[in-house]
């Protein structure tokens, strides 16, 4: 392919991946599965105005318990999920208030290119 037709396919994809990383962007429902004694992944980073789905596979129940006391989703038995919208930025830290040894984070538009490692 010569350069400037390369050139431009790359200007066009990162033209595509910036609109797309805009607060304007579709809102999406990001999922995190609850397995084991575990979240996974523990740390997601989403944009602002995406929702979080968290859904419990494990046969324990677990809760979705915020760092800070913003949210709780109470206890959440098998095949059992809680969804939070996340509107503003920052880093949310959350854990199990049934195990304190499990942790996660939602990270809500705080790096901008990261998202694109982790989708
Ligand atoms: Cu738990």
């Amino acid at each position: 392919m010569p350069f400037g037709r390369r050139m431009s396919a790359v200007l066009t994809a990162v033209v595509f991946i910036l609109v797309g990383s805009t607060p304007t962007a579709r809102a999406v429902d990001q999922p995190i599965s609850i397995a084991g004694f575990s979240f996974s992944p523990a740390v997601r980073t989403i944009s602002v105005g995406d929702s979080v789905t968290w859904t419990n596979s494990a046969p324990l129940a677990h809760t979705v318990t915020s760092d800070t006391g913003i949210w709780n989703s109470g206890p959440l038995n098998q095949s059992g999920s809680f969804q939070r919208t996340f509107t503003q930025p920052g880093i949310f830290g959350y854990f199990c208030s049934i195990h304190s040894t499990m942790h996660g984070a939602i990270l809500v538009g705080t790096q901008t290119y990261l998202p694109l490692v982790q989708r």
